[in-house]
C-alpha cells in the first residue's frame, strides 16, 4: 500500500486552507484577501451549478423564455454578473468592481468598502453556452490607493500591478486556477464536498509546445508577422513536426489547455479589428499574469502584455500567450518587421 499517496488522499488541501497557509506567512495580514477570495469562490460555485443545470432549464422552459413558474429566465451571463457583484460587495473588501457585463464601473458605498478592486468577466465564452462547450469566469485583483477616495485610476493600471488573478473553468470538471504572484495552482471542485481541492500544485507551462490556437477564419485580414507565424506552425522551416491546431473559441478553455499542455494562444489584431477582440482588464491581464507565473510569456505584438496601461475600462488588445519559446518566436517576427 502506498502510505504517502493515501495520506495525501485523506489530507485535503482545500482552496481556503491553501490561502490561509499563505496568509500565515505574512503575520501582518488580517485575512482580507482570504475573505475576498472566499466570496469569489462562492460566485464560481453558483455559476458552476447554474451552467450544469442550463441544458435542463432550457428543456423545462421549451415553450419560450419562461420557466415553469412563469417567471422570465435570466440569461446566464446576466445572472452570473449579478451573483458576482453582490458577492463581491457583501465581502466588505472591495471598493471598485469592473465587469464585462457593465458599461460603467461599480463604486462600492462607503460603509461596505474595502481595499481591493476586482475586474472580471463573469461568464467568458458565453456564445458557447448553448452547445455545452467549456466556459469560464476570469478575474484580476488590484489594491485601491486610498479606500476613502477610490477612483477609476485604481483600475486603469498596468497589469503588472495586479495582486492576484485567476479563472474558473466550467467544463467536464470545475477547475479554479489562481496566482497570487508566487506561482500558479489549480483546484478542482469536489461536488460531493462542495470544496475546491488542490489538484494541480505549482503549474509550469512546457517551455515549448506542439499546439497553436487561433481563429484561422480571420486569416485574410492578419498582418505579416501573425500570418508568417501561423505558416511556420504548419510548415516548420527547421525540420520539426508541424504543430496541431486546437481552437475552442472560449478563452478560458483555450488558455487552460495551453497552460497544461504548452503551445501558444493567439488573438491577433487584424484589418477589421486593429486592437484584436479580447479585453485588456479582465481577459488579457489575468491570463498574461497566470502565463508569466507559470513560466510562459504574454506579448501584444508591440510589448509585454502586463506593461500595458489601459485608458478605458473595456479597452481591447491583441494577445499572444503561452510557452516561453513559442512566444519568443512571434516576438522575433514582430521585431524583424519593426526594423
Ligand atoms: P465569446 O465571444 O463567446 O464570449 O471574448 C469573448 C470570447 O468568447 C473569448 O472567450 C474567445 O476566446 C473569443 O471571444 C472567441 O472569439 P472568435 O469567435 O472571434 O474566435
Amino acid at each position: 500500500m502506498d502510505h504517502i499517496a493515501d495520506a495525501q488522499r485523506t489530507d485535503l488541501m482545500t482552496i481556503t486552507r491553501f490561502v490561509l497557509n499563505e496568509q500565515s506567512k505574512h503575520p501582518e495580514s488580517r485575512g482580507d484577501f482570504t475573505i475576498l477570495l472566499n466570496h469569489i469562490v462562492l460566485g464560481c460555485k453558483f455559476v458552476c451549478s447554474s451552467v450544469n443545470k442550463a441544458g435542463l432549464a432550457k428543456l423545462i422552459g421549451l415553450a419560450g423564455e419562461t420557466n415553469v413558474q412563469g417567471e422570465e429566465q435570466k440569461k446566464l451571463d446576466v445572472l452570473s454578473n449579478e451573483v458576482f457583484i453582490k458577492a463581491l460587495i457583501s465581502s466588505g473588501r472591495t471598493s471598485i468592481l469592473v465587469s464585462e457585463e457593465d458599461e460603467e464601473a461599480t463604486f462600492v458605498e462607503a460603509s461596505l468598502r474595502g481595499k481591493y478592486c476586482v475586474v472580471f468577466d463573469p461568464l467568458d465564452g458565453s456564445s458557447n453556452i448553448d452547445c455545452g462547450v467549456s466556459i469560464g469566469t476570469i478575474f484580476g485583483i488590484y489594491m485601491v490607493k486610498d479606500v476613502n477616495e477610490p477612483t477609476l485610476e485604481d483600475v486603469l493600471q498596468s497589469g503588472k500591478n495586479m495582486l492576484a488573478a485567476g479563472y474558473c473553468m466550467y467544463g467536464s470538471s470545475c477547475t479554479f486556477v489562481l496566482t497570487t504572484g508566487k506561482g500558479v495552482n489549480g483546484f478542482t471542485l469536489d461536488p460531493s464536498l462542495g470544496e475546491f481541492i488542490l489538484t494541480h500544485p505549482d503549474i509550469k507551462i512546457p517551455k515549448k509546445g506542439k499546439i497553436y490556437s487561433v481563429n484561422e477564419g480571420n486569416a485574410m485580414n492578419w498582418d505579416g508577422p501573425t500570418a508568417s507565424y501561423v505558416e511556420r506552425c504548419k510548415f516548420p522551416k527547421d525540420g520539426s513536426s508541424p504543430k496541431s491546431l486546437r481552437y475552442i473559441g472560449s478563452m478560458v478553455a483555450d488558455v487552460h489547455r495551453t497552460l497544461l499542455y504548452g503551445g501558444i494562444f493567439l488573438y491577433p489584431a487584424d484589418k477589421k479589428s486593429p486592437n484584436g477582440k479580447l479585453r485588456v482588464l479582465y481577459e488579457v491581464f489575468p491570463m498574461s499574469f497566470l502565463m508569466e507565473q507559470a513560466g510562459g510569456q504574454a506579448f501584444t505584438g508591440k510589448q509585454r502584455a502586463l506593461d500595458l496601461i489601459p485608458k478605458k475600462l473595456h479597452e481591447r488588445s491583441p494577445i499572444f500567450l503561452g510557452s516561453y519559446d513559442d512566444v519568443e518566436e512571434i516576438k522575433a517576427l514582430y521585431a524583424a518587421e519593426a526594423k
